[in-house]
């Protein structure tokens, strides 16, 4: 039986609001959803109900899609991430529909434009947002959760059954404010009024902590890893009951063995790691599945996205928090390892050596910990970097486990993406005097765009024939933001509050964007793919994605910086030595910061060599506009639609599912 409590095979039933891109019905329809609201008055048509009548009319339009994928009965992936960056959902939608224009004429009849609702609402709700000058630092989130929306993008564009689970967190993204007294982060209750959320009160899931409330230690730092733990374990339990009972549900009952051929579950890093034994469990416990077949549907269904190398941000947990707060799921995890340590002593004695940095459980006191991405390499059928060095590093230095694992690829694949992407834009047109200059219009349009808002919310004015030198990064130490905030410290002051709609505008809008982070720690970074897709040129250093766009696009039009990730090492032990020695102008730098005296600080020396090159090159027009149209051809291979395409094809065996 399908979801609807009709038989599979019947025909899908026409949807309430079909799809349809004739403007004068999509316009009534919008004025139905005017009258129908029951936020806003009926007689109100500001741009706040506009907004809100034309995201349900969307909304109500997409249904039909679901059913297909009922009838069809087709293997799903599901994406679970504890983050997920979305940006405009309204823009996304109608984007992916491609029904973009259709809406816009609509939206015109009825004396509204659909580029300014957008806007509106979020200026109206949401105070948004904004950027700095320069130097955007973000504390939280990073390119994890923007991927996962990407993703997601991506698999509604290429027709893919798929789709993701996260939380609901009541408060998502913080604004970040600077005062006098530092950062401060005020809470944004993003929930307020989303169109987009349709609330299932028929799915109700128990999730089975077995230490209900007790364990909350007086440390702060404490309980708030406690509630983290149960976020990710209530991630994944209620999203595999869901599934599960999704896969039940299917047509002409089931058999556990064909699960891993119904359903992919890819994890977004390691936080939703107990997913593992979570799935492990539930079989197991509720419908008496042995172990070995619980395992062989486990390994078969999930696969792993690595995302860091830093030892640091490996994610590990302590055990006696795990064994009070998961005791059935610690003894499934204790078994897995015993397996795991068991097998390499048979197979690979060879390795034994390695076997204290590649078991799962370290218990080392006096803080013996599960390490997740250990049970992930162990568990996961498929494990995949996000850049080529990035897994490269992985199955070299972190998880060598996986050479286990046979045949000459192993485990680890690399996602960095091969083939080009047919790109509208051909090289030859980098040459062609009318088309830089078109290409030199719409650059600069987005340039003035960027510079409006910038003085709608900071007062400053900034000339847009000026270079716009960006760097949109999450502060880390790895990320050398510093580095670069020597330089720029006294030339432009930061205006903040990074997120989607900011890049919208900030990336189109810059020509030169930085990605310096020391060689061999980014595991990919995905900004500097959006900046040099956008025309801008990058300096960077030779580390995660940095390497792979700098070979598509040509070593020529890449601002080479630093050491090279086999370098490292050596330049280290050489500081460790006190051989190092430091540039004085960096000294100088760190003292003239010390001194407090930013204001009248001469900055040049510190990165004239270097800036040298970039403003004649810059001044050089011609040249400059012919090295940002090569950047934006030779980026094809970095658009997730290929992305996804290949996870489709590679790592999750799931097939497109048109809706006619
Ligand atoms: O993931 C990006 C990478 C980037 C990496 C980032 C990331 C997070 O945003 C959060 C947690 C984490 O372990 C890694 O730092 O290099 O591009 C998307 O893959």
């Amino acid at each position: 039986m399908a979801e609807n409590g009709k038989s599979s095979t019947e025909k899908v039933p026409a949807a309430a609001h079909p799809l349809t891109e004739n403007p004068t019905e999509i316009a009534t329809d919008i004025n139905y959803h005017v009258k129908l609201n029951t936020h806003f008055s009926p007689f109100k048509f500001e741009p706040e109900q506009a907004f809100f009548a034309t995201a349900e009319s969307v909304r109500n339009s997409m249904g039909g899609h679901f059913l297909y994928f009922v009838r069809d009965n087709p293997k799903h992936t599901y994406y679970f991430s504890m983050e997920f960056l979305q940006g405009r959902a309204l823009t996304n939608a109608i984007g992916n529909l491609g029904i973009e224009n259709a809406y816009a004429e609509a939206l015109n009849k009825l004396g509204h434009e659909l580029e300014e609702i957008v806007e509106q609402v979020i200026n109206s709700s949401k105070k948004p947002v904004l950027v700095l000058n320069c130097i955007i630092l973000m504390t939280g989130n990073g390119g994890l959760g923007r991927i996962a929306s990407c993703f997601l993008d991506s698999m509604a564009t290429l027709n893919l059954p798929a789709g993701g689970y996260g939380l609901r967190y009541k408060y998502g993204l913080f604004k970040q404010r600077n005062t006098k007294q530092g950062q401060e982060e005020i809470a944004e209750d993003w929930l307020e009024f989303s169109p987009w959320e349709v609330v299932r009160y028929d799915l109700v899931y128990p999730v089975r902590f077995f230490i209900y409330a007790v364990l909350y230690p007086g440390d702060a730092t404490e309980s708030g890893k406690l509630l983290r733990l149960k976020q990710q374990f209530f991630l994944c339990s209620a999203s595999l009951q869901d599934i599960i009972s999704r896969f039940k549900d299917q047509r002409g009952g089931y058999t556990w063995s064909e699960f891993p051929s119904k359903i992919a579950v890819q994890l977004n890093d390691t936080h939703p790691t107990l997913a593992i034994p979570e799935l492990m469990c539930l079989p197991m416990e509720d419908e008496g599945l042995g172990w070995d077949e619980a395992w062989d549907v486990t390994t078969r269904t999930i696969a792993y996205t690595n995302h860091t190398v830093l030892p640091e941000a490996l994610e590990k947990w302590s055990q006696p928090v795990m064994w009070k707060l998961l005791p059935c799921h610690m003894e499934i995890i204790e078994e897995i390892d015993i397996m795991f340590l068991a097998m390499v002593k048979d197979t690979r004695p060879d390795l034994e050596y390695k076997l204290p940095s590649m078991c799962i459980l370290d218990h080392n006191p006096p803080k013996p910990v599960v390490r997740m991405a250990n049970l992930c390499v162990v568990s996961a059928h498929t494990v995949n970097g996000v850049a080529q060095l990035h897994s490269y590093t992985l199955k070299a230095e972190l998880f060598v486990v996986t050479s286990l694992y046979g045949p000459p690829s192993s485990k680890i694949r690399l996602t960095a993406l091969l083939g080009g992407f047919g790109f509208a834009i051909q090289s030859s047109f980098a040459d062609d005097a009318n088309f830089q200059d078109e290409w030199a219009s719409a650059k600069m349009a987005s340039k003035r765009r960027l510079a409006s808002n910038i003085s709608c919310v900071t007062g400053e004015s900034i000339d847009p024939n000026s270079l716009y030198d960006i760097q949109v990064k999450r502060i880390h130490e790895y990320k050398r933001q510093l580095l670069n905030i020597l330089g720029a410290i006294d030339r432009w002051y930061l205006f903040q509050n990074y997120n989607v709609s900011v890049a919208e505008m900030l990336i189109p809008g810059s020509e030169l964007s930085q990605h310096i982070s020391t060689a061999g720690m980014e595991a990919s970074g995905t900004s500097n793919m959006k900046f040099a897709l956008n025309g801008c040129l990058i300096i960077g250093t030779l580390d995660g994605a940095n390497v792979e766009i700098r070979e598509e696009i040509g070593e020529e039009i890449f601002f080479l910086f630093g050491a090279r990730a086999d370098e490292v090492p050596r330049l280290r032990k050489y500081q460790e030595n006190r051989l190092f020695e430091p540039d004085p102008r960096f000294e100088e730098a760190k003292q003239y910061i010390r001194s407090g005296a930013f204001g009248s600080y001469d900055y040049k020396p510190l990165l004239d060599s270097l800036e040298d090159v970039i403003y004649r090159y810059f001044r050089d027009r011609k040249r400059w506009l012919k090295m940002s149209i090569l950047s934006t051809v030779g980026c094809g291979k970095f658009i997730s639609d290929q992305t996804i395409a290949q996870y489709a094809k590679e790592i999750w065996n799931i097939q497109e599912c048109r809706v006619p």
